[in-house]
């Protein structure tokens, strides 16, 4: 390709290719040129957020060379790439971690202070990037940076939403919703303007027969959106790799409004298409674990997929090869059903646009999709009605019927005796109206299927994906055990401690090979080390406690011990078990002695998570924690031997600052609820303790760390449903304690006791589905053993240090590396010296 630019031009293009800044002056000519040439701003007007924008186009610039560099080599090499089609990228701010991967931040901050800035001032300048809901979202964005630090030659395909996930407030104890106005300025992302897919809806199909008297289906009528590319550039760490994450934004397919409409005065109405164009990249839904099914929603889905699966089909189809190569050239994973229509998708480019028959085109589809499961609720499972596909994706529904009828037929012959699996493993559910289940499409069109944890990947293959093991037999089935970046959630969030590491470490290998952690266990016993891994950690509490004092007023003390559960709020998360036991505590403390009290470790009680705007369970556990602090905070009695903070708008930055501050994190749901929780993962990794019930990966971090240096507690996944069972048909007494915790909201002490009652009720007469009652108790004993533990300060020291030791299974790079050996076949694409 090279070869095709005459000698001349490359040399000319080769001499004027911008250098990258090395030093500080360098940095600050680039950065100060930005701020006067691209912001129009002076030395006079140049504000924290001025400084912020000149860094970061700094940074991009830099990033853009390598990020040109990788796509050609990418291209040139023509490899198997990977295809991450994730409805949510929750990636943060990205100048911090652009700054630790190029590995320049030292320059910076030399060169912003000598422009009289700080460092620590300009990073917290940007705004979050928040285009997802939580763990699932997060995962993705763990992922993009390992698949761009192992060289994986990968891409994110997503959603450019103009409002990522809502901002909350709390205002009287209330979440309230604020959109996020996120895109005001973001100087990392690059409109592709000339990259744009023509997506179809509505309409209908007609059949014709060609001229070879082949009958063929044609979709015709109906809209058309357009879909812009906008391009993230995704630096690794430690390589000049930088990956492409391509989100989509619609627009009308004119990109203009009706300019006769216009002309004839209908001022609103000509604008009309375009904005219900652009109505569907306009907000991310704001459910986690929750479908809803609306109509927008499905919208969204196939405008994704489809303007996805046609680039990557327009990029494979350069290369010339035949179309059998595609499964070895593309790999697409699929981050929870939310991408399945891509299946579809692909059956239809094949056999509709490209000529292929059903046969040869399936075989294609089925081997090229790998889907990853996140979840066994069944209100999280998405299911679309019949009748709303007919109307926006006829030729898809068709396409549906058809995998599924071959589907059924090769099922009918392997077991002729079971009629009844017919019916239970359809992609059709026999509802009214009928519905189409998302998983089994999923599952189907798939080479292999996922969880997330090895708990959850066994409660996939014995619950939702029983009779597809029995179909397919196990090995379509695997696990793949979540991870996380240590760049971002140890070294960025706590950069002592990565620098107390790298010192005893040699370095900062272990970046790149969390295994290497290990080497610790030496030093557990090291005085020094001893003292100032305490120091880090009180040091962060400290700055939790500034930050918590600037924000609700506050005041804590950074000696006591700082219990923080932080996430979405959702039943099954069992915030209220936690909100319970911080009453239980606080009952406790008002009957006590002063002597007794003397004994108490202090406690801060900390949440922060949002609720889905429409959760309204969710909404009263928010109300209840703010009114129990506003009760406990304020009583002379309890003083600080226990506060409850609920932390405004938890997102990704909060909880860079949260993380490293914990002393016990929260990570209790019911037995089998949660498929594996990353965040258990990220306190632990910064010498926090965790309380938890035996789910998720709490199991394989009990695995790592040893029993000592975990607090479980509560009922077994195996247990569940019989405990459910015996809560609707049997006679139970509620635990005394927890009786008492009720009797105390019931009778008004946290405010207007009506306003809970639901939560409580729940509990005591509507079958207690979360099975609050049934753990409370072995919940609070063993918060008093934490209360012990916490008391020798050496033990507790000695099980941080070792936990943190042990935890380098949990790295994002480690599942990458499984994903690329055992569903994706792909290699790194490792740079030359000279790229
Ligand atoms: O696998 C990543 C995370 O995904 C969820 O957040 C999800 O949205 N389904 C799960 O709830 C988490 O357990 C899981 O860690």
């Amino acid at each position: 390709v090279e070869a095709s630019i005459p000698e001349p031009q490359r040399a000319a293009w080769k001499k004027f290719t911008p250098k990258p800044f090395e030093t500080a002056e360098e940095f600050n000519a680039e950065a100060v040129r930005h701020i006067e040439t691209t912001l129009a701003r002076s030395m006079y007007n140049c504000d924290e957020g001025a400084a912020y924008a000149g860094t970061a186009l700094a940074f991009r610039d830099r990033l853009v060379l390598d990020w040109n560099k990788t796509q050609q080599a990418q291209t040139f090499t023509d490899q198997k790439r990977v295809y991450y089609l994730s409805l949510e990228f929750l990636m943060g701010r990205a100048l911090d971690n652009a700054m630790l991967n190029i590995g320049k931040k030292d320059v910076a901050v030399k060169g912003l202070s000598d422009l009289g800035f700080r460092m620590e001032d300009i990073i917290s300048q940007e705004h979050d990037a928040a285009l997802g809901n939580g763990g699932l979202g997060r995962l993705a964005a763990c992922f993009l940076d390992s698949m761009a630090s192992l060289n994986y030659p990968a891409w994110g395909y997503g959603l450019r939403y103009r409002y990522g996930i809502f901002k909350q407030e709390i205002i009287d104890g209330y979440q309230v919703e604020v959109p996020d106005y996120w895109l005001d300025f973001n100087p990392w992302e690059f409109a592709r303007h000339d990259i744009t897919v023509d997506v179809q809806f509505y309409g209908h199909v007609s059949k014709y027969q060609d001229d070879d008297g082949k009958n063929v289906s044609v979709w015709e009528g109906g809209e058309i959106v357009q879909a812009c590319a906008y391009d993230v550039p995704i630096a690794g760490y430690g390589t000049s790799t930088v990956n492409n994450l391509r989100l989509w934004g619609s627009k009308a397919a004119s990109g203009e409004f009706d300019f006769q409409k216009f002309n004839s005065g209908e001022y609103e109405s000509s604008v009309a298409d375009q904005q219900r164009a652009e109505t569907i990249s306009a907000v991310l839904y704001p459910n986690d674990n929750l479908e809803r099914g609306k109509e927008l929603r499905l919208k969204q889905q196939y405008f994704w997929c489809a303007a996805s699966l046609f680039d990557i089909v327009r990029r494979f189809k350069k290369t010339q090869r035949p179309w059998k190569d595609f499964p070895n050239q593309v790999a697409i994973q699929l981050n929870d059903t939310h991408p399945t229509m891509a299946i579809p998708e692909l059956q239809r480019i094949l056999i509709d646009q490209e000529g292929l028959d059903w046969d040869e085109a399936w075989s294609i589809v089925s081997k090229t999709f790998g889907y990853t499961n996140h979840t066994v609720l069944p209100e999280a499972l998405e299911k679309w009605s019949v009748p709303l596909f007919q109307h926006l994706l006829p030729r898809h529904l068709q396409i549906i019927y058809d995998i599924n009828l071959n589907f059924l037929q090769f099922v009918e012959r392997n077991f002729p005796k079971e009629r009844d699996i017919l019916n239970r493993v359809s992609i059709i559910e026999e509802s009214n109206p009928k519905m189409v289940r998302m998983a089994y499409l999923a599952v189907i069109g798939s080479h292999k299927v996922n969880g997330v944890a090895e708990l959850h990947s066994d409660l996939i293959k014995t619950t939702i994906f029983k009779d597809f093991v029995k179909i397919y037999g196990p090995d379509k089935f695997t696990n793949v055990t979540n991870g996380i970046t240590p760049r971002r959630w140890l070294h960025q969030a706590n950069p002592r401690l990565s620098e107390l590491i790298a010192s005893k470490l040699g370095g900062y290998d272990f970046l790149k090979d969390l295994t290497l952690l290990h080497k610790l266990e030496a030093y557990v016993d090291d005085k020094d080390f001893r003292k100032e891994f305490q120091e880090i950690k009180y040091a962060n509490k400290v700055r939790l406690a500034k930050y918590i004092k600037d924000t609700l007023g506050v005041s804590v003390n950074p000696s006591a011990l700082f219990d923080v559960q932080v996430k979405r709020i959702h039943e099954y998360k069992r915030q209220q078990l936690n909100i319970f036991g911080v009453i239980h505590r606080y009952l406790a403390i008002k009957a006590m002695s002063p002597e007794e009290k003397k004994k108490l470790a202090p406690r801060v009680s900390i949440f922060g998570g949002k609720a889905a705007p429409g959760y309204w369970m969710a909404k009263t556990v928010i109300h209840l924690v703010n009114q129990v602090g506003k009760v406990v905070n304020n009583d002379k009695d309890v003083g600080d031997l226990l506060k409850v903070i609920y932390l405004e708008d938890y997102n990704v930055s909060k909880a860079e600052i949260i993380c490293p501050a914990s002393d016990i994190s929260e990570h209790i749901s019911t037995a089998g609820t949660e498929a594996s929780g990353t965040s258990n993962m990220k306190f632990v990794i910064n010498g926090g303790l965790i309380i938890g019930t035996c789910d998720g990966a709490n199991i394989e971090i009990t695995r790592e760390i040893g029993e000592n240096n975990i607090f479980l507690f509560g009922n077994l996944a195996e247990d569940v449903e019989e405990l459910r069972h015996s809560h609707m048909y049997g006679t139970y007494t509620l635990d005394p304690s927890l009786a008492a915790v009720f009797d105390s909201i019931q009778s008004g002490t946290f405010g207007d006791a009506g306003s809970f009652s639901a939560l409580v009720n729940g509990i005591v007469d509507h079958g207690d589905y979360y099975l609050v009652s049934d753990d409370f108790a072995s919940y609070c004993k063993t918060q008093e053993l934490i209360d012990e533990a916490y008391r020798n300060q050496d033990e507790w020291l000695t099980k941080a240090i070792t936990s943190v030791a042990r935890m380098g299974f949990f790295s994002s790079d480690r599942c990458i590396d499984e994903y690329a050996e055992m569903i994706w076949n792909t290699e790194p694409l490792v740079p030359s010296k000279d790229e």
